[in-house]
């Protein structure tokens, strides 16, 4: 370990330093506790070993002053001639860990440094215990809102962002645009090739919505099974048509072969579109219902297609 070694007397200081080195040390020597605190700063050590009698400044305020700005909790053990009750209770009080009777036996000082030892490595175990908590918390926060195959927004997320949107967009007198979209015949799709390249076809659409939209403020979610919503605030309708439109002809291009379909003999999209400036009576909901029934239309007149 890197022990920090403070004592006024140089007698005691080369005692207790010759100890330390036989027991295979690093040390580091100060002598007095306006030095200890300089040399802490400094030096970075495992254990301090501090005299409590000393001028300028006593080992308990340094231990003090240690303790005060201690985001890395380090031991302290005092070394001291005085060894009545008072004087173990005023050091522990100020932070300290233990308390050493000088002359120091040095197979004492070999036990104690080992039990500190042993302290310092349960707290550093903590440490990382909790650090790799916290990560996996985060991580965990992060998955909660996140869908499972398409690394899209889930619809738990989606319906925060939306009411938070609303919210905004309303104070703001901004329009928001909701567009809902469906994948055209998909349970053809699903019973003809599969559930596993239905899930492959999912997933290469969310990738088409992911990218489509250009900015930061946009959510692409999946809403559920073969569903998908955009949330654009501050869109108009016309911009909000023309991203559509964009995404429609995006997944006719992905040419993902379906030759079950009535519709095209690969994968198509249909799209509402609901825009408006929130007020108080339109809510999120609102907006999926109202985009919802675009769809719905779109379904009705033909598919691959965008409805406002
Ligand atoms: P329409 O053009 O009217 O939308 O017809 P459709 O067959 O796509 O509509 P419908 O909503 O009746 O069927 C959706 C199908 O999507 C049902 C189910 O087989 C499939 N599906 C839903 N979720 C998933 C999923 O996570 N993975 C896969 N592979 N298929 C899914
Ligand atoms: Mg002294
Ligand atoms: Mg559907
Ligand atoms: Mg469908």
């Amino acid at each position: 370990m890197k022990v920090l070694l403070v004592d006024d007397s140089p007698v005691d200081r080369v005692i207790s330093e010759a100890f330390l080195l036989e027991l295979g040390h690093e040390v580091i020597l100060g002598e007095n506790g306006q030095q200890a605190l300089e040399l802490y700063r400094e030096h970075d050590p495992d254990i301090i070993l501090m005299d409590e009698v000393m001028p300028v400044m006593r080992g308990h305020e340094a231990a003090k002053a240690i303790r005060a700005h201690e985001d890395n909790w380090v031991p302290i053990i005092f070394l001291s001639a005085r060894f009545t009750a008072e004087d173990i209770t005023a050091g522990i009080d100020a932070g300290g860990d233990d308390y050493l009777a000088k002359p120091l036996d040095q197979q004492v000082l070999a036990a104690k440094m080992k039990a500190m030892e042993r302290i310092s490595k349960m707290r550093q175990r903590l440490l990382e215990v909790s650090e790799a908590l916290e990560s996996a918390n985060v991580e965990l926060k992060r998955l909660a809102d996140v869908d499972g195959l398409t690394g899209l927004a889930n619809r738990r997320y989606m319906d925060r962002f939306l009411s938070h949107e609303v919210a905004r967009c309303s104070r703001n007198q901004e329009p928001l645009t909701v567009i809902m979209c469906d994948i055209d015949e998909f349970k053809r799709y699903n019973d003809f090739y599969g559930h596993l390249k239905g899930d492959d076809c999912i997933k290469m659409i969310a990738n088409t919505l992911m990218s489509s939209s250009k900015r930061a403020t946009d959510l692409a979610a999946r809403f559920g099974g073969e569903e998908f919503a955009l949330i654009l605030p501050n869109t108009t309708e016309a911009d909000a048509i023309g991203l559509a439109e964009n995404i429609r002809k995006k997944v006719e291009e992905l040419d993902i072969m379906h030759e079950k379909s009535s519709v095209k003999d690969c994968v198509t999209l249909s799209m509402g579109i609901y825009n408006d400036v929130p007020t108080k009576m339109l809510r999120g909901e609102d907006y999926l219902n109202l985009a919802d029934k675009a769809l719905y239309h779109a379904k009705q007149t033909g598919r691959n297609k965008v409805v406002n």
